[in-house]
């Protein structure tokens, strides 16, 4: 721990209550924070943990319009439902507080005011999207239309998500607001904004230095909704504070909730370290918003000392999407797999996305599973428990004279040690594990070379020596992975029927001769290709039911009116009933059918390109409408005279067009 500091305050992003949480959050943010966590509370250093959902925002109101009951009801629910699943992987925040609480209220509308009262906002009058029907001003987000650049539907209000342009709403061609269908009006509406480009030269000190960007501008802090902490001032009926202005005071909040007397110290002492785990995407909040409030703010409070973001997990290559449903959420994780709680820190640790983006797949999670914690950690801890058992009556044998294996494999530590503990302290997760899991390969490797078992015929006195380095491993191995997989942790100390701390690792004399240790019990167990095969039967369900869903869409699809014709023009068309006669695949080609019609004029040959969706014999005997008077081409040399109409939906099926009775062949159509 640094020198500088008392102590450390860890808050972790508080997550939405508008859906679970999944392994894409655990990854970025919880499994991390929680690793730290606990690295430093097994230090004995003075740690606070603070997390809590955050309860306010327009996606909660969404959301609750779309399931028929209130923000409050779904904010209850998911609140619930995260809670529950921090505490079942082992997360135990000190607080895992809600921005909907009373405390949270006062706070976060206290703060608002004295910044209001003492001038360090701004107040403008801007123009913004309103939906009449829902009586809502509306999120860019929240207003769809049909693309202007690539002409697809239900592109957004700031982008199509089809061809990847970025839009502004006016650009939209036919916007319709999400809510309610209607047409967006253009309303005149008053906010409260934080000057940041006042706060501007003071952050490029503290954090901008040797970056570059087209500077900051003023941050409206309020918005016009229904649903969050009320905008304490005269003249703000129907206005909240903005959510991401009042989820970081949660954090303050928070740890007021839980030490009324006390928080001070934990936020406004040069002494603490104050440290923000967070997602890539909450960046600019954590280093610009919220120290920028704070500065305003004033009053002692201290500003984070390291912001901590991964990048994004994908799940089986394709992008963690809540709306989507692709996702593996943490509650039904922990449904699937009781007691495996481990198996996913470990494996989002081992795969974390640090530095790049990373993929989730259940093979890897399989894989890493049975050859990394059965095959080494818990094999090792194993061989070793069930040896002591067999040779020595469940009770750690004296040491002898050791050999160069034993004492090369007893240096190893120290030196993982500190490459652990540099790890950590630096953020970098996944290399600290790697030091832990270096432990059990070494173990692992010793026992394998030394074989006590083979030994045991002749030398009990080297199987002692032996049994004795590998018992003081698995004490290592105790600490080294507390902060990864703690269930597994807690198991092997019960194994060894001691508490340990983390100045304890490396040393060689942690377990004493003829201490005596418990029943030998797996710390892991395989996971078999069936448990694998129900999660990927899940995702593959999920991928169809969008792949439908999609479908569905695009069938829906219309494409827009072609420009005006005269009746003129539409009169040179001589367009009529007629029947195929005959109808055969135009060799070496997909998609043409040789059709011979009768067209009541005449009988002749149409080439047309709708063999993906009829076989000839189905069409023998149609009766169907053709361009009569289209100039004749030759396709594939053949020459095909006329033109048969055919309906054609979004999604490119087509069918063919038939009177309502059958007519005589011939009879114009206009
Ligand atoms: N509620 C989490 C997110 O962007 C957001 C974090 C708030 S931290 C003060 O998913
Ligand atoms: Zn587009």
């Amino acid at each position: 721990m640094d020198k500088k500091f008392k102590r450390t305050l860890v808050t972790c992003a508080l997550p939405y209550a508008n859906g679970p949480v999944h392994i894409g959050h655990l990854a970025g943010v919880y499994v991390p924070a929680d690793i730290y966590v606990r690295y430093l509370r097994l230090r004995g250093e003075e740690v606070l943990y603070v997390c809590g959902s955050d309860e306010h925002g327009v996606p909660i109101t969404i959301k609750a319009r779309q399931q028929g009951c209130t923000p409050q009801d779904i904010v209850d629910k998911y609140n619930g439902i995260i809670d529950e699943s921090f505490k079942g992987l082992g997360i135990n925040f000190d607080i895992y507080g809600r921005t909907s609480s009373k405390v949270h209220e006062a706070n976060a509308s206290g703060f608002f005011r004295k910044l209001y009262d003492e001038g360090k906002f701004i107040t403008r009058e801007s123009e913004q999207y309103y939906d009449p029907e829902a009586k809502t001003f509306l999120a860019d987000r929240y207003i769809v239309g049909t693309c202007p650049k690539c002409g697809a539907e239900g592109a957004y209000g700031d982008q199509c998500e089809k061809c990847g342009s970025t839009l502004s709403p006016e650009e939209l061609i036919d916007p319709r607001s999400k809510l309610s269908g209607a047409a967006p009006i253009k309303k005149k509406t008053t906010h409260w904004y934080l000057p940041l480009q006042d706060y501007e030269q003071w952050l490029r000190e503290w954090i901008l230095e040797g970056h570059k960007d087209g500077g900051l501008q003023p941050r409206a802090v309020t918005r016009d909704l229904d649903w969050g902490v009320p905008v304490p001032v005269e003249g703000a009926e129907g206005k909240v504070l903005y959510v991401w202005f009042d989820a970081p005071i949660g954090y303050i909040s928070n740890t007021q909730e839980l030490l009324p007397d006390d928080w001070e110290k934990w936020w406004k002492s040069s002494d603490t370290k104050l440290v923000h785990f967070i997602g890539k995407d909450n960046i600019v909040f954590h280093c610009i918003v919220f120290p920028s409030m704070l500065k305003a703010y004033g009053d002692g409070y201290i500003l984070p000392e390291n912001v901590p973001a991964n990048e994004f997990l994908n799940l089986e290559g394709d992008k963690i999407s809540t709306s989507r449903g692709w996702a593996v959420w943490a509650h039904e994780y922990l449904q699937d797999f009781p007691g495996k709680q481990d198996v996913l820190r470990y494996v989002l640790t081992a795969n974390a996305p640090e530095t790049k983006d990373n993929d989730f797949s259940w093979k890897d999670f399989q894989q890493r599973n049975n050859s990394e914690l059965v095959a080494i950690f818990g094999n090792f801890v194993n061989r070793v428990v069930v040896l002591t058992h067999k040779y020595f009556d469940g009770k750690v044998p004296a040491a002898g004279e050791l050999q160069d294996v034993d004492r090369e494999v007893l240096a190893e530590i120290p030196v993982l040690r500190a490459s652990l503990e540099k790890n950590i302290e630096e953020y970098h997760f996944r290399e600290a594990l790697k030091d832990a899991m270096s432990i059990a390969r070494a173990g692992n490797k010793y026992i394998s070379d030394t074989e006590p078992w083979k030994v045991a015929k002749e030398d009990m006195g080297r199987v002692a020596t032996i049994l004795n380095v590998s018992l003081q491993i698995c004490a290592d191995l105790a600490i080294a992975f507390e902060p990864f997989t703690p269930f597994a942790c807690e198991k092997l100390r019960g194994m060894l029927g001691m508490d340990l701390k983390w100045e304890d690792l490396g040393r060689s004399d942690i377990m004493e001769a003829g201490h005596a240790l418990s029943q030998a019990e797996l710390l892991f167990a395989k996971i078999e290709d069936a448990e694998i095969g129900v999660q990927l039967a899940k995702l593959e369900k999920i991928r169809a039911e969008r792949a439908a869903a999609e479908a569905a869409e695009a069938a829906k699809r219309v494409a827009p009116q072609k420009e005006q014709v005269t009746f003129d023009d539409f009169g040179k068309m001589d367009i009529r009933t007629a029947t195929v006669l005959e109808a055969e695949r135009v060799p070496k080609t997909d998609k043409l059918l040789k059709l011979t019609i009768d067209t009541g004029i005449d009988r002749r040959t149409i080439v047309s390109g709708i063999a993906e969706y009829y076989t000839p014999e189905e069409m023998v005997g149609k009766q169907i409408c053709i361009l009569a008077n289209l100039a004749p081409r030759t396709i594939k040399g053949i020459e095909s005279k006329g033109m048969i109409l055919m309906a054609r939906q979004g999604d490119g099926k087509m069918r063919f067009i038939t009177p309502a009775e059958t007519l005589s062949n011939g009879a114009e159509i206009g």
